[in-house]
């Protein structure tokens, strides 16, 4: 069974790799991922100067997915970059580098410092981070949004991805795709970041379960998987030439196959690789193959985007 997938110009060993934000804060984190069955790698979303993030407790893990307001604790642009020339590529797994500057011009100076290192790591722009306190997020506001990726293409004459909230609206999803059409060079789009502003609610205890925001969060795990797809699916109809990364309630190989079924391209795990740990992988891409093999799909290529309507 075959489940590489070409991408970007090159052949990824497998079609799963990590959601930004989980595993890939520190460098012994990002080294088990990319040593493990993912096919790529995504570091988590980095800013100019490292953060602590919010404080805990910050993640709460519930029957049936997540809650999270970690507010972006990350080690900043510097360490990433640093491992990003470290990295060996020739592992044939791409290096992906998520790039959550705290405004316009922190994301362009950190594309520029990309951009001068030369370096094959992808830069996956966080339009979506909804967890620092005063921040909206970017991919909320369209015009905002419009105006960064023009600076965006300024900023950096390679190839970089985006990734985006969760819309809900068919205006939104049809606005949204008409702004990311104008740039050639962004590539793809990963659809979704965690439905921001959720609530979690302890019966016990009466209390929310996470601390900051008064216990408001992004919200992971299966209580996102409709929405990711209708996500994916969308965008892969109104965006083509780019190509759609799934992330969004992935579990087992049967969401993997939804969402590449859908439209992805690649499918990251978020949630469910924070439960498990990096041998989601190898089970996951598994499940995928021994669904593949029961329905007679030899590759990816077979099915991507053959979501049938009635
Ligand atoms: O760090 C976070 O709180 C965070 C980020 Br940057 C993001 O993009 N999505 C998320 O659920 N949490």
């Amino acid at each position: 069974m075959d489940l590489s997938v070409s991408w970007l110009g090159q052949t990824l060993p497998g079609c799963l790799y990590n959601a930004s934000g989980v595993m890939c804060r520190e460098e012994g984190e990002l080294e088990a991922v990319r040593a493990s069955a993912a096919g790529a790698v995504v570091t988590k979303s980095c800013t100019l100067q490292p953060r602590e993030g919010n404080p805990e407790p910050r993640y709460f893990r519930t029957v049936i997915g997540s809650i999270n307001s970690m507010g972006l604790p990350n080690r900043g642009f510097a360490y990433y970059l640093d491992y990003a020339r470290r990295y060996d590529y020739r592992c044939g797994k791409p290096l992906f580098l998520s790039l959550s500057g705290l405004m316009l011009d922190d994301n362009c100076a950190m594309l520029r410092g990309l951009a001068v290192e030369g370096l094959p790591a992808i830069p996956e722009i966080n339009l979506s981070c909804p967890n620092v306190p005063g921040k909206p997020q970017l991919g909320y506001d369209f015009a905002a949004t419009a105006e960064a990726l023009d600076a965006f293409d300024a900023a950096y004459s390679g190839l970089y991805g985006v990734k985006l909230p969760p819309y809900f609206d068919t205006a939104h999803f049809a606005a949204m795709a008409e702004i990311l059409n104008r740039h050639s060079r962004l590539a793809f789009v990963t659809c979704i970041n965690s439905i921001g502003n959720g609530l979690v609610v302890d019966i016990d205890s009466e209390a929310v379960v996470i601390k900051p925001k008064g216990g408001l969060g992004g919200l992971g795990g299966d209580y996102v998987l409709p929405t990711a797809l209708a996500n994916v699916r969308e965008f892969y109809r109104l965006l083509p030439g780019k190509d759609i990364v799934g992330c969004g309630g992935v579990s087992s190989g049967r969401e993997a196959f939804m969402h590449i079924l859908a439209g992805a391209r690649a499918v990251q795990v978020g949630t469910c690789l924070h439960r498990e740990g990096v041998g989601a992988f190898a089970r996951i891409a598994a499940e995928l193959t021994e669904l593949m093999r029961a329905k007679g799909y030899r590759s990816l290529d077979d099915f991507r985007g053959r979501l049938r309507t009635l």
